[in-house]
């Protein structure tokens, strides 16, 4: 098949006005949101439904072309955007929400749809998505099943593995896989939904999903809490952890990320103080939980200073500390970024142990260090390295591999984090891994050089 008769049979699949190949519109889905990861799509289709997306990876791998998907485009380790000549396939449409099952507390969305669509959709039933984070308005739900999104809520609901009862998706034949009944137990053999989950696109296209609703709770309190250290956020999300069944989130940064935050969107300082770092704490449940939360910080070790906020206004101030970071790093330049995990008893020492570690790969380089405290997850960010990227990110990766830790807690491995697969994985895993791939994926068509070389 010559590349008219694969632009051909995809005019048919998708209609000619969802085949984009004028260079300046297929450029908006070729760079990805850090502004570091940049590929040529021959072209942008825009499949509307599942048999669509099956007609286009079909007629792909009869011409023999790779599929590169994208939804929301806001994943940050390279592989949301494609490899040169890919197809990009771009969920966009896939925008159906069907009906709230709200006695099973479960609904099935197309992949395309945004996290914060679906909170607008079951939120007025009392209803919720285990899984929230900053990019909400632009990540797609498909995007945050193929990276298996943590975020902010991960210490009470899991990641979005734990809310993922049932996927549709086109195999790199075009074969559909169709699984949305959204049993809670179905022992029937291998999981191909959590298998398709964390696969980064690489073994399936996700077309729809059957999401677990979480219940909405109206009683809601927020506080940031100053500490001395990551020793002294540990302790204190400990404390409030077993104090507080209501604790829904716990998030730390530190002094310098406030800094760059509050320059680059003019926030006024929380504090009459600049501290050393910050936990940014969530209480949930029907009644309003500021009391308990209040009782807690008064028994808690380490609070330099605290404030909290129960009306919506007072809580989404204080969220913006640190909901913040990731864009205002990113007006401060592009940055080598890392996601990673330590065990959580190893966390402090990693800590302190970095800005020598990345200094030593890059003298001039600026970290900014946040993340999610009660995972030991930690976005590593640094600013003016980026001509050091490759030794900063390979001293980075190998001290937290001697920690015991992982190289990506949860953006994914993507393209950025390929070359450090084995810093996680063995190679009887990897081997696994690839072997998987070549059964559903032999000519290696689905984003290829993301997770697997
Ligand atoms: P994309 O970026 O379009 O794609 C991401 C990957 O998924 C790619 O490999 C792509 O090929 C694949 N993919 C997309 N859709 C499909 C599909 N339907 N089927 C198969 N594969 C598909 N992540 C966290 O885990 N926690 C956070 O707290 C968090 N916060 C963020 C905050 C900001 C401001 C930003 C910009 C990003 C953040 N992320 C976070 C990154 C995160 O990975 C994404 O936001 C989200 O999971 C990706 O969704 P997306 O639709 O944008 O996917
Ligand atoms: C977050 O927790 C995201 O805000 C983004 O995972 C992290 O920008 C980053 O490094
Ligand atoms: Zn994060």
């Amino acid at each position: 098949m010559t590349g008219g008769i694969l632009e051909q049979h995809l005019v048919e699949a998708v209609g000619t006005a969802h085949l984009l190949t004028d260079p300046g519109v297929v450029a908006s889905y070729e760079t990805d949101w850090t502004g570091r990861f940049h590929g040529r799509a021959r072209c942008v289709v825009r499949p509307a439904d599942t048999a669509q997306v099956a007609r286009v990876v079909h007629a792909c791998a009869v011409a023999d072309v790779p599929v590169c998907v994208q939804g929301g485009n806001t994943g940050l380790v390279g592989a949301s955007v494609p490899v040169d000549g890919a197809v990009l396939l771009s969920t966009a449409r896939l925008t159906d929400i069907g009906a709230v099952d709200e006695l099973s507390a479960q609904v099935t969305v197309g992949a395309g749809v945004t996290l914060a669509a679906v909170q607008e959709r079951v939120r007025p039933l009392g209803l919720d998505v285990g899984v929230d984070f900053a990019a909400r308005d632009s990540c797609t739900v498909g995007g945050m099943a193929a990276t298996n999104a943590g975020g902010e809520r991960v210490l009470r609901y899991g990641t979005t593995r734990a809310q993922v009862l049932g996927v549709e998706a086109v195999l790199a034949d075009g074969t559909v896989v169709s699984r949305l009944a959204g049993l809670p137990k179905d022992n029937t053999g291998y999981d191909v939904v959590s298998l398709l989950v964390g696969s980064e696109g690489t073994l399936g296209i996700i077309t729809k999903l059957r999401l677990r609703l979480v219940p909405l709770f109206p009683g809601r309190a927020v506080a940031l809490v100053a500490v001395e250290d990551t020793a002294g956020a540990v302790a204190l999300v400990r404390t409030l952890r077993e104090m507080l069944p209501s604790l829904e989130a716990a998030e730390l940064f530190f002094a310098d990320g406030l800094d760059l935050v509050r320059e680059k969107t003019g926030l006024p300082a929380p504090f009459a103080r600049r501290h050393p770092a910050y936990v940014l704490v969530e209480c949930a449940q029907r009644a309003d939980p500021t009391d308990d939360l209040l009782a807690a910080l008064g028994e808690a070790p380490g609070v330099l200073d605290a404030t909290v906020a129960a009306d919506v206004r007072g809580r989404h101030a204080l969220w913006a500390y640190r909901e913040s970071h990731t864009e205002s790093i990113n007006a401060a330049g592009v940055p080598v970024k890392l996601d990673v995990a330590v065990p959580l008893p190893a966390l402090s020492d990693c800590v302190a142990a970095l800005p020598k570690t990345i200094a030593s790969a890059c003298p001039t380089a600026r970290p900014i260090l946040f993340g999610h405290v009660n995972e030991g997850n930690l976005h590593v960010n640094v600013l003016d390295a980026l001509d050091r990227a490759e030794p900063v990110e390979d001293a980075v990766l190998r001290l937290v591999a001697s920690y015991g830790g992982s190289i990506s807690a949860e953006h994914g491995v993507g393209r950025a984090k390929r070359g450090w697969l084995e810093l996680s994985r063995s190679a009887a895993e990897i081997e696994m891994m690839r072997g998987i791939k070549r059964a559903l994926d032999p000519g290696g068509l689905l984003n290829p050089g993301v997770l697997l070389d």
